[in-house]
């Protein structure tokens, strides 16, 4: 691609002012491996502090107006306060992440735990999570189950599935209005023998059996080395069941890297199945959102890299000649509709993306703004004793 036409420009303009990123509150926490969190200066000591920080994310990309909470993590008595806090900081309180891995009574599951007495406690935990969601006004009940089992024989592959689909159904009876379930699934880790969720097509069986308001959640952390995850996408945007993604970047395994850092020609091609299946609009329901740890780079600033990546991806995806690709797929010209999908990888968008931000009325280089608003040097004397995300110590 040379030049991008007038009208195609005001078209991909249009449509990444319309994205909306959402990020979580635990990319702002101290958060790290199971080895070692290197902790910072100037992390939130309560969610108020995280939501704080998320709308600076905010203030500075002009497309990331939520943030998820995780539940006990982000623990307040009053959330229709922290809701109206965040409001006035310029967001929304967004998805809900219930925490059903971090208890020890979870040591064989939560959910799909043989003892039923766990199992009701694991629910209950599920059912305040759409109380929360009452009281937030959220749309979205974001469900990861760590649940399996590390030895062959250690208890029923089948019945833990029959466990797992009558407390999916209860909670998703619970769901009100526009609510919805979203169900994440994850190949391995914490159990290395079987997970009880470890793949699509076993969270997308159990959103059918539920009903229209379950959908499936694609974590791109979450899967074996080389595998097709725009293919995923393509097979659940079809069916209707895409309904969010956790975006990160990984090299091994759940690495919860930056997104679009390891490989951004995959964020671009998941992107493109977005764009041509006309998802990207906020009101065709999926929810764009980071699941991200940072542990050895400085935490706002790696969240505002993160949300320009994905916007880099998108905008991209967007310059994507359709009438080209169709007429190139439809000839059978193999290389002329790779040569078409690439020539729109490689055009440099960061140009577009700074109109776009002074259009949006922003800075053009939403990292260098930050970094000169000295936000980080506040925080940092203020908040002191900052908190542990809850994740990965
Ligand atoms: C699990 O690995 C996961 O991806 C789930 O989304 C959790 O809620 C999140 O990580 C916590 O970081
Ligand atoms: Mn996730
Ligand atoms: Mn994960």
């Amino acid at each position: 691609m040379t030049e991008i036409d007038p009208t195609t420009r005001r078209r991909v303009l249009d449509a990444l002012r319309e994205q909306r990123i959402e990020t979580p509150s635990w990319a702002y926490g101290n958060s790290g491996t199971r080895f070692k969190v290197f902790a910072q200066e100037g992390v939130p000591r309560d969610p108020y502090e995280k939501v704080a920080d998320a709308a600076t994310v905010h203030r500075f990309t002009g497309v990331a107006p939520t943030v998820a909470l995780h539940i006990p993590w982000d623990l307040v008595d009053d959330y229709a306060a922290l809701a109206g806090y965040a409001k006035e900081q310029g967001i929304e309180l967004g998805t809900i992440n219930a925490n059903v891995f971090q208890d020890d009574d979870y040591k064989l599951g939560s959910v799909t735990n043989p003892d039923p007495a766990v199992r009701r406690k694991a629910i209950g935990h599920l059912l305040e999570c759409v109380d929360v969601m009452d009281a937030t006004g959220s749309r979205d009940l974001k469900l990861w189950f760590s649940d399996g089992t590390n030895y062959p024989g250690q208890d029923s592959i089948r019945q833990r599935q029959d466990r797992l689909a009558e407390a999916l159904r209860q909670a998703y009876e619970r769901l009100t209005g526009r609510q919805r379930l979203l169900l994440e699934y994850k190949l391995f880790e914490p159990a290395f023998y079987l997970t009880d969720v470890p793949d699509w097509g076993t969270a997308y069986a159990h959103c059918l059996e539920l009903g229209e308001r379950a959908q499936v959640v694609i974590d791109t952390g979450h899967h074996a080395p080389g595998t097709n995850i725009e293919f995923i996408v393509a097979f659940l945007l079809r069916a209707g069941k895409l309904g969010a993604f956790d975006f990160n970047s990984r090299f091994y395994a759940d690495d919860d890297l930056m997104v679009g850092s390891a490989d951004p020609f995959q964020l671009f091609r998941i992107m493109h199945e977005i764009v041509q299946a006309d998802a990207l609009r906020p009101s065709q329901g999926i929810a764009f959102m980071l699941d991200q740890c940072h542990n050895i780079e400085p935490k706002v600033q790696a969240v505002i890299r993160s949300v320009l990546n994905v916007q880099e991806a998108t905008a991209k995806a967007l310059l994507v000649d359709v009438p080209a690709l169709t007429a190139a797929q439809r000839a059978g010209d193999v290389l002329e509709a790779n040569a078409v999908l690439m020539d729109a990888y490689n055009t440099d968008v960061r140009p577009l993306l700074r109109e776009l931000r002074e259009e949006m009325g922003l800075d053009p280089d939403p990292v260098a703004a930050y970094k000169r608003s000295g936000y980080l040097e506040r925080v940092t004397a203020e908040r002191v004793g900052g908190q542990q995300a809850g994740w990965g110590a």
